[in-house]
């Protein structure tokens, strides 16, 4: 099917390409159809976070990247919409940090098993975890398809990284004693409150934020990125989060003309 052409002058240009990179991945088997639901619940968050990366998410990915870059056996996660938005991210960050890739579907299908790994190979991925030949096992606590993990990866993984995912996995992966990092633009989903550090941010934004990161801060000590990771709070972030969509529905709501222009930041402030 041909893609839409989003006019050049369109006010929500980049949001209508983005939502177009999740349309095409859908044809092409790459995101589950109940993908695209989970897309405009994100485009929604998006929205009331002011569709930019807020000091909090800065915070989140920076913690995130010095638990990653400090782990003994870190693996990126990967779904469908991870996928559709962001291949080059991952492969990328997966480089730096040293931490396999692992495709886990929720909606499992061997079609669009067969075309994650054919979008991750074009965009450079040399070894990719997870896939049907691959040998398996199970996490206990969970009953969805994502149960089944690769024994070489998730299964004997200290930091897991999970873009987009949903609460029960996200729970079990605690509970059998991952560290856990989400990337959730929904600060009040279970995935957010569950997960060790959340970054509440379009994966569009923060895998390219968590790239550079990676890159600036790979020379660090183990015991100073540890730190870090370890001082992180979750839920002080995820409050603070919270209050920045409160300031930026405020400032809708008294329209205040004189707010205009101001970043959700100044706003939560005022
Ligand atoms: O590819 P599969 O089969 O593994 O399925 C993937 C989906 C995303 C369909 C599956 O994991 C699912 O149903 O997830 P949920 O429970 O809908 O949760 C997805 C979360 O991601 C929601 O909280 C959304 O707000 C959030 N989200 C959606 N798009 C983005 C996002 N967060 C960051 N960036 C986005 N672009």
């Amino acid at each position: 099917m041909k893609k839409t052409e989003v006019p050049p002058d369109h006010p929500r240009r980049a949001s209508l390409e983005i939502r177009e990179r999740v349309i095409e991945g859908h044809e092409k088997h790459i995101v589950a159809t109940a993908g695209l639901l989970a897309h405009g619940r994100g485009e929604a968050f998006d929205y009331l976070i002011g569709e930019r990366t807020s000091e909090q998410a800065r915070r989140a990915a920076h913690a995130a990247v010095a638990a990653i870059l400090s782990a003994d056996r870190p693996v990126v996660s990967v779904n469908g919409n991870a996928c559709a938005l962001a291949a080059k991210d991952l492969v990328s960050l997966s480089e730096i940090a040293q931490a396999p890739l692992e495709i886990n579907l929720f909606y499992y299908a061997r079609e669009r098993e067969d075309a994650i790994v054919k979008s991750l190979r074009k965009a450079g991925a040399k070894r990719i975890l997870g896939t049907h030949d691959s040998p398996s096992t199970t996490i206990p606590e969970l009953s969805s398809n994502r149960r089944k993990v690769d024994a070489d990866g998730i299964a004997r993984a200290d930091v897991v990284l999970v873009p987009l995912e949903d609460g029960d996995r996200t729970e079990a992966l605690r509970a059998v004693g991952k560290f856990v990092i989400a990337i959730d633009l929904n600060p009040l989903s279970r995935t957010a409150t569950h997960a060790n550090v959340t970054i509440v941010d379009n994966i569009v934004r923060a895998l390219p934020l968590m790239n550079e990161l990676a890159r600036e801060m790979k020379g660090q000590s183990r015991e100073d990125l540890k730190r870090m990771a370890s001082e992180f709070d979750n839920h002080a972030n995820l409050s603070e989060s919270i209050r920045l969509i409160m300031a930026h529905l405020e400032s809708e709501a008294s329209r205040d003309s004189s707010n205009h222009g101001k970043t959700v930041e100044e706003l939560a402030t005022l």
